[in-house]
């Protein structure tokens, strides 16, 4: 057992300004103390489609003062990687605590009580320890919500997808075409989509995000004398890209900047690639091709737009937990399910194993501790373990993460050697394989391999010499032994990776 120096005890932050003992959570990895259950909230903030573009990830481009300030006070995580590049994969696995080939939630349809039933979910082990689990918002991807999960019915605002008149008149005119073409718009196939981006001139609340955060802290007053574990989930900045104008006013259009890679990684196989048909599907989007650099500015100003109007919403719910006097004992964790491809690659939307789509930002806030960003490699898969370290819940069996719970005390400590990410895909002529893949601290290295079939292929990518991804070496001689290392590493798995101290 360690004990805690001088330095240490106060640069934990516990002789508090006030005179007032505050008990630390990350007192219980030094040995000092175990943290109760129930001494620590958890404010639990899932955005949907959010990339590291923000401000506090070295995005200047980007207006992100809310989550800036959030990382300012916390751990921002620069390296954290979801477990597979679409919502409800991502989110299963999270929030499961297991990995997809474990749950085995590869799609948007297959709910994760069929696979794996007995499963206990983490706002579920927080609420069978003395926790007020509540969920709002995008929390379990849309339609799969787990009534396990929560004290309460999980609960959404309905609000409209489209606020303008304009948008309005389109989606009933779209609605009449397909029902005068003999078919059910309610039906998902028939089901119309509007434009993919607006600027309406509406109240926040008027859109969900702004209605969740509405709700959120109206829940916040009713829960603040409990122990809670609130998870509030943002829609935004997920397609179609609409947030009230003064978010799009934030940006000069003309200034922003198209990505710089626009075309396919050399040498990768064409299938490890997306079509995009998500936001090809919104109205006035190419069929097939590019879309045109005008469009490429609009998506791009779309996304920024949504990001800054779902920050404004974090903000205010950080803004209600210093009124309410809650911060003191309250976590805020943060994370983006994926990332996002904005034009990198001349791609758009997420599905695939590229760093664009796997990377994801991670931002954590633990009351009293010392303001970090940490590279080291970590996981989605570990947010589950590392919440019941730093609450004192103890962990139920079968989580397949590792709590980074010690990086936020030591941010500069050996950790993970690799992170794991994973996506199907069908092998045209071969058949429905997996994309396995590992980003390691220099290499990202993925195995697309078939059941039952002969078939593997390699990608490779320096990221020393080519953090965009642009130039896949895996089939150049002179890396021939590096890709079976590789390869060896990536079959030991996760259990091949974990920390070693
Ligand atoms: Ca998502």
């Amino acid at each position: 057992m360690q004990s805690l120096s001088r330095r240490e005890f106060l640069g934990l932050g516990l002789a508090g300004a006030a005179g007032m003992m505050v008990r630390h959570p990350l007192m219980s990895l030094l040995g000092q103390a175990e943290a109760a259950a129930g001494e620590y909230n958890v404010l639990f903030l899932p955005v949907d489609d959010l990339r590291p573009t923000i401000g506090c990830y070295g995005a200047p481009m980007i207006q992100t003062p809310n989550l800036d300030r959030m990382g300012a006070e916390g751990t921002v995580f620069t390296r954290a990687y979801c477990q597979q590049a679409v919502c409800s994969p991502s989110r299963t696995s999270l929030l499961t605590g297991c990995r997809p080939d474990t749950t085995r939630v590869y799609d948007l349809q297959t709910h994760f009580r069929d696979t794996i039933p007995d499963v206990v979910t983490l706002p579920e082990q927080f609420k069978a320890h003395a926790y007020h689990s509540q969920g709002m918002g995008k929390v379990y991807h849309g339609g799969l919500d787990d009534e396990q999960s929560w004290s309460v019915p999980h609960s959404r605002p309905r609000c409209k997808s489209w606020a303008t008149e304009e948008s309005i008149e389109l989606m009933k005119r779209l609605r009449e075409e397909v029902i005068a073409a003999g078919n059910d718009p309610k039906e998902k196939k028939y089901r119309v989509r509007g434009y993919p981006w607006e600027a309406p001139e509406v109240p926040d609340n008027v859109l969900h995000d702004g209605a969740v955060a509405d709700m959120a802290i109206e829940t916040l007053n009713e829960v603040k004398d409990r122990p809670f574990f609130l998870a509030c989930g943002f829609i935004k900045p997920h397609l179609p890209f609409i947030a009230p104008r003064k978010y799009w006013d934030l940006y000069d259009h003309d200034a922003i900047e198209l990505a710089d890679n626009p075309f396919a990684p050399e040498d990768a196989p064409q299938y490890a690639l997306t079509k995009w048909g998500e936001l090809r599907s919104y109205y006035g989007m190419p069929k097939q091709g590019p879309v045109t650099d005008e469009q490429a500015r609009q998506l791009i100003h779309g996304y920024y737009a949504a990001t800054s109007f779902m920050d404004a919403q974090i903000g205010r719910l950080m803004d209600e937990l210093e009124r309410l006097g809650l911060r003191e004992k309250t976590i805020i964790v943060m994370w983006g399910d994926h990332g996002w491809q904005l034009g990198d690659h001349g791609l758009w939307c997420k599905h695939t194993n590229f760093e664009t789509s796997v990377h994801s930002p991670l931002i954590i806030s633990v009351p009293g501790q010392q303001p970090a960003t940490c590279d080291a490699l970590v996981e989605f898969v570990d947010i589950y373990p590392s919440l019941c370290e730093l609450c004192g819940v103890p962990l139920p069996e079968g989580l397949e993460g590792t709590s980074f719970a010690p990086l936020i005390e030591d941010p500069t400590r050996l950790w993970k050697a690799a992170a794991f990410s994973q996506y199907p895909r069908c092998i045209p002529e071969v058949g429905r394989g997996m994309g396995h893949s590992m980003r390691t601290d220099r290499y990202r290295f993925t195995e697309w391999r078939v059941p039952d079939k002969d078939f593997c292929e390699y990608e490779l990518y320096d990221h020393e010499v080519d953090p965009k991804e642009n130039v896949n070496i895996a089939k150049r001689p002179e890396n021939a032994e590096l890709v079976t290392q590789l390869a060896e590493q990536l079959h030991a798995g996760w259990q091949g990776a974990l920390p070693t101290s």
